[in-house]
């Protein structure tokens, strides 16, 4: 059963549930009225999509990216203090996180249920060992997430599955993740899911936010989904979340190893070259921590 919590508990006890089964709910993590400014911002966008992108994506789901230029809403909840600690928490060892995808998922009544999936299936199939998560979702209920309505079907310690299973889940074997709208269910790359069937008459909206790990290709690109004059007006936290930051010690610089955030933001930058302490202690943070526990299991 996926476990629910409280937006007051220890974000380490919501760490760990979704390290041991793949996801948590934080019930009401954000009030009604921030959900009323989200819905409002993105009206006049998700009214120009006329409906699903194609039979994987959804027929009759109505998938919208690009939040951080359209939505002032979304761009705080991006930044949400409670979902970056859980979410650098999750991945695995990360010298950064970043903004891997934004996305509203506007399910439409009569959608069939999405195949049931494990994100990380679209890194090219690449099979991570157990416990190497390199995504965590923030999918937050912009609308209540009811059965009937389409609420994500979840698989609760399916992260731990082996790569080789077979697919095939049916209805049956998920647990409806239901939510009030402002709540939010984080999950990893490695736990199967999908959006379900919306067998009700209005419309289930969630938005997706995917955070990655800074070594990895992001989903949405943000260089070019969001314009150069709106990032240099941005959060300087949000920019580097983007990836105007280096993803690793040495992934991302600009020509002459510049900081990227160089580029919208030149008074930020930090030094040119490798001389990125910070980064360099994170990661041999990160190495030390690595061989330590490698060590265990030996
Ligand atoms: O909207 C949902 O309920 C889940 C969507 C999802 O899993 C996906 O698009 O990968
Ligand atoms: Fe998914």
């Amino acid at each position: 059963m996926i476990q629910r919590f409280n937006p007051t508990d220890p974000t380490e006890k919501i760490a760990a549930a979704i390290v041991a089964d793949g996801g948590a709910i934080i019930d009401a993590l954000v009030p009604a009225a921030t959900m009323d400014a989200l819905e409002r911002e993105i009206a006049p966008w998700l009214a120009r999509i006329p409906g699903g992108t194609g039979e994987s994506a959804g027929l009759r789901t109505r998938r919208l990216g690009g939040l951080v230029a359209r939505s002032a809403t979304a761009r705080a909840m991006i930044m949400h203090p409670t979902i970056l600690e859980i979410v650098r928490a999750v991945v695995h060892l990360p010298t950064t996180i970043q903004l891997h995808l934004t996305q509203i998922m506007a399910l439409d009544p009569g959608e069939k249920g999405q195949p049931i999936h494990r994100d990380q299936q679209g890194l090219d199939l690449f099979t991570f060992p157990d416990g190497y998560e390199v995504l965590c979702n923030a999918l937050w209920a912009v609308t209540d997430f009811t059965e009937r309505n389409g609420a994500t079907r979840f698989i609760a310690g399916s992260n731990h599955f082996a790569n080789n299973l077979d697919e095939g889940f049916r209805e049956e074997d998920t647990e409806p993740a239901t939510m009030v709208r402002g709540s939010c269910l984080l999950y990893t790359g490695s736990v199967y899911h999908g959006a379900g069937a919306n067998r009700s008459d209005a419309t289930r909206t969630g938005m997706r936010i995917l955070y990655s790990a800074g070594w990895l290709r992001q989903e949405e690109n943000q260089f070019l989904s969001v314009p150069l004059e709106v990032a240099r007006t941005l959060d300087p936290a949000l920019l580097r979340l983007m990836g105007y930051q280096r993803g690793a010690y040495g992934l991302g610089y600009v020509d002459d190893m510049r900081d990227p955030i160089a580029v919208a933001r030149p008074e930020l930058a930090g030094a040119p070259g490798f001389g990125d302490e910070d980064l360099l202690q994170q990661q041999f943070a990160k190495m030390r921590r690595f061989l330590a526990e490698s060590g265990k299991r030996d």
